[in-house]
């Protein structure tokens, strides 16, 4: 065998080895066939149900295909009028695609129903408002009274329905976390529901999945999926007003962050900052990422984001600041404080 087919035959193993890992590759951030969901469960079901058939199929074709391949060769004219006969034409043609079109059909009309019924008795409540380009959450008490705001982070106890309220504050936006439930759309002007119950812990990546502008693609958010009493001492401090500065930078960085004007955008419970056009801030701190998921948050993303938002998400939908060093080093002492 030549230098050069070597080449390209092992060049082919290895590409089809790359494709085999590429699904395993994706998996690692967010997976509808990782369910942590009865509802994602059912999902994947069918999604495999119908992976395997079309398998199936797949393979049936080739072989038919590599079996005409192979007696086309030969230069004597073949009898194949069997191949052609209209029984054949019936069955596999028509009857086969039909009954598995059915079934899938069938499969999936099932699981649709079963995944828009009512959540059971005591499901935990909460609204989440799309923005462009960011996820606002608010947690409703039995009288849907909201008792605390946050912003692109939805924490929720395993082993407990959560049926959320979904609306939008501008234009269409979709709410998807493909190991917890399939899609709901945000429709200006109405609430969409939905309801799902984590049963397993650990953090589950969401995304944007309407394309809603620009950002789109910067939309994203976490859902934390953890034990009953870790829940709720995150829900108490949630709730609680935001922390006073405690020393001189923190003092100066609160009143930089007024004199600049994010009060007008901004709340943080506790100060006299009521905004509502962008993220509360009461508990930025408690929050791994900001941005929705564009950036971790850290002191020098968080410095990054407050100078220049549309250089990190081009089209943001807050200003940039024109602050001075010990200004803004000041703001992100008070900003880091609010935990
Ligand atoms: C005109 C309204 C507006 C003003 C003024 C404004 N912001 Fe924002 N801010 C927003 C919006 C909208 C977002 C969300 C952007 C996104 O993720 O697409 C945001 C996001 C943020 C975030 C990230 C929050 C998170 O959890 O993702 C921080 C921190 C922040 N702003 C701080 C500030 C500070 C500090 C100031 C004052 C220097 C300020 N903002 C002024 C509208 C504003
Ligand atoms: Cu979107």
């Amino acid at each position: 065998m030549s230098f050069w087919s070597k080449v390209s035959k092992n060049a082919f193993y290895v590409g089809m080895l790359l494709m085999l890992t590429l699904p395993l590759a994706y998996a690692q951030s967010q997976s509808a066939i990782e369910p942590a969901s009865d509802q994602a469960k059912g999902i994947s079901y069918i999604w495999w149900s119908m992976f395997w058939v079309a398998l199936v199929i797949f393979v049936a074709v080739m072989l038919l295909l590599g079996w005409g391949l192979w007696k086309g060769r030969s230069k004597k004219p073949t009898q194949l009028s069997y191949l052609a006969s209209r029984n054949l034409v019936v069955i596999a043609g028509v009857a086969i695609p039909l009954i598995t079109v059915l079934c899938l059909v069938g499969g999936s009309l099932m699981l649709g129903r079963s995944l828009s019924a009512q959540p059971p008795d005591g499901a935990l409540e909460v609204r989440i408002t799309g923005w462009m380009w960011w996820w606002q959450i608010e947690y409703l008490d039995d009288n849907n009274k909201v008792i605390a705001t946050t912003a692109n982070e939805l924490h929720i106890p395993v082993n407990r329905p959560i049926k959320l309220y979904l609306e939008s504050g501008d234009v269409i936006h979709s709410f998807w976390v493909p190991q917890l439930h399939g899609k709901t759309d945000l429709i200006p002007g109405r609430t969409n529901s939905s309801w799902f119950e984590a049963n397993v812990a650990g953090t589950f990546r969401g995304q944007c999945a309407e394309f809603c502008g620009l950002q789109h693609a910067l939309m994203g958010f976490l859902v934390v999926a953890e034990s009953k009493a870790e829940f709720q001492s995150w829900l108490k401090n949630q709730q609680s007003e935001s922390q006073q500065p405690k020393n001189s930078e923190t003092l100066a960085g609160q009143q930089v962050f007024f004199k600049t004007g994010c009060q007008q955008c901004h709340t943080i419970r506790g100060t006299d900052a009521a905004g509502t056009a962008g993220p509360d801030l009461t508990h930025l701190a408690s929050r791994e990422s900001i941005a929705a998921v564009t950036r971790k948050n850290s002191r020098a993303h968080l410095g990054g984001w407050i100078a220049d938002p549309n250089g990190i998400k081009p089209g943001a939908k807050m200003p940039l600041s024109q602050l001075n060093a010990k200004q803004l080093s000041n703001l992100l002492d008070y900003l880091q404080s609010l935990d």
